[in-house]
């Protein structure tokens, strides 16, 4: 059914942290020939010398309806072989995946520009620059696996299924939140989302135990268990491992490594920067996350990986661009150039956008049209998290216990108020 190839090298990449071309386990096939197309197909073969990264294109009438890429490479970790570099998607998939990442960004810049205002008050921190974690992680699973992570929470609730509003209303502390504004920034959660963790790297252990559960119920599912490099050398990552391994339970350890833990770089934090390789007996990958499908196709393999061996471990390469939290200006530790850098070059967005344009998957002028539906979604959405209503007082008493003895009364702030829960 599809079409052709070219041999590749891989796009080049501006960073410290990322690997130099010889550095790294390629992993996939560097160059791989499809056969020819089948008897009355009108798929058309042609060579863009000057994007390697795109391996073969199928195309139906005015555009390519899928097309195959090379993926930013993987290196591994106690593994034969890894994912693979050649993937292919469709075009409804790349519009999909354009969407969602605009999406995320989109929101994390209003939440922003709403914490400014004082309209949102508290911790907030935001995920733009990491999208294409989220994006590639939750194209690769179902909405019956499940996936646990720390504060860094708003993408993936919206990835998990929450509307941008149920989103923004629970900043907004609002009654159309998702936790009906109770838990804010760091404390959203739905379907198979365990959170929105505000103590680092206490979600670890939690979500070993929801891939133990998960095992124990005979579930075909996997947890992604997320956490950031400022988590990565605490006890209890270790202790996570060691369980997850013993009983070889259906768990994807992500680290997301974007560069710091707050104002540390990883450098100065870690006396191992190779987070892919910290599980020691637990296989592992590094991964390229500012390419959503390379991040598609390592969390594809770790899926059927972990379901058929027991946990693995991705360290997915990212970026933020915001400080660690609103209150951060994020200039102290780091240049503007360097975030200015990255935005340039690396922008998960803006490659993912080169790519799919230059295979003829997409037209610029859909991808315009997406970005205006994003803007009108988002914005209509941040009105009516202005507006909403907040939850009566008398909730704050509500949902502490399951199932609360009748007649239970819980103690306010104030130690004279006492209030019935349910
Ligand atoms: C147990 C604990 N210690 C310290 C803090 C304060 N703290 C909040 S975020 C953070 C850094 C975590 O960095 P990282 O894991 O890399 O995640 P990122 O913010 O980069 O997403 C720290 C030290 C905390 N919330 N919990
Ligand atoms: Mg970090």
């Amino acid at each position: 059914m599809l079409s052709w190839v070219a041999s590749v090298s891989r796009p080049g990449f501006g960073c410290r942290q990322w690997p130099s071309d010889n550095d790294h386990t390629r992993a996939g096939p560097s160059s791989v020939c499809m056969a020819t197309d089948g008897p009355g197909s009108n798929a058309e073969r042609f060579r863009i010398a000057k994007k390697p990264w795109i391996l073969g294109i199928f195309k139906g009438s005015n555009y390519a309806t899928e097309a195959t890429f090379e993926t930013s490479p993987f290196k591994l970790h106690k593994l034969e072989q890894g994912p693979s570099t050649s993937v292919t998607a469709t075009r409804d998939q790349a519009l999909q995946y354009y969407r969602d990442m605009q999406t995320i960004r989109r929101l994390e810049t209003t939440a922003a520009n709403l914490y400014k205002s004082k309209t949102i008050r508290g911790f907030c921190h935001l995920y733009s620059g990491q999208e294409a974690c989220a994006v590639g992680m939750e194209a690769a699973i179902t909405k019956e696996d499940a996936v646990i992570t720390a504060y860094r929470a708003h993408g993936w609730t919206y990835t998990r299924g929450v509307p941008v509003m149920g989103v923004l209303a629970e900043l907004t502390g609002r009654v159309s939140g998702c936790a009906k504004g109770k838990g804010g920034s760091m404390h959203m959660y739905t379907q198979n989302f365990y959170g929105g963790n505000g103590i680092v790297g206490a979600q670890v252990p939690l979500g070993a135990g929801i891939a133990f559960a998960l095992k124990y119920q005979g579930k075909k599912n996997v947890c992604i268990t997320l956490y950031g490099d400022g988590a990565a050398n605490q006890g209890q990552i270790f202790e996570a491992y060691n369980m997850a391994k013993l009983w070889d339970t259906p768990c994807i350890f992500v680290c997301e490594n974007n560069g710091y833990g707050m104002g540390t770089s990883v450098e100065r934090a870690s006396a191992s920067t190779e987070y892919y390789k910290r599980g020691d007996y637990i296989p592992g990958i590094w991964v390229d996350a500012m390419d959503v499908l390379a991040v598609r196709s390592a969390t594809d393999f770790a899926k059927q990986f972990a379901l058929k061996n027991g946990p693995i471990l991705l360290e997915c390469a990212t970026y933020r661009y915001h400080g660690h939290s609103m209150s951060d200006p994020g200039t102290s530790y780091r240049s503007r150039e360097e975030v200015q850098e990255v935005r340039q070059k690396r922008d998960p967005i803006g490659l993912f956008k080169e790519r799919i344009t230059s295979a003829q998957l997409v037209t610029e002028e859909e991808l315009k049209k997406i970005d205006g539906e994003v803007r009108k979604e988002v914005e209509e959405a941040a009105e009516r998290a202005k507006t909403d209503p907040e939850l009566p007082l008398e909730e704050l008493y509500t949902h502490i216990y399951t199932q609360p003895p009748a007649d239970m009364r819980i103690r306010g702030c104030d130690p004279t108020i006492w209030a019935p829960t349910k």
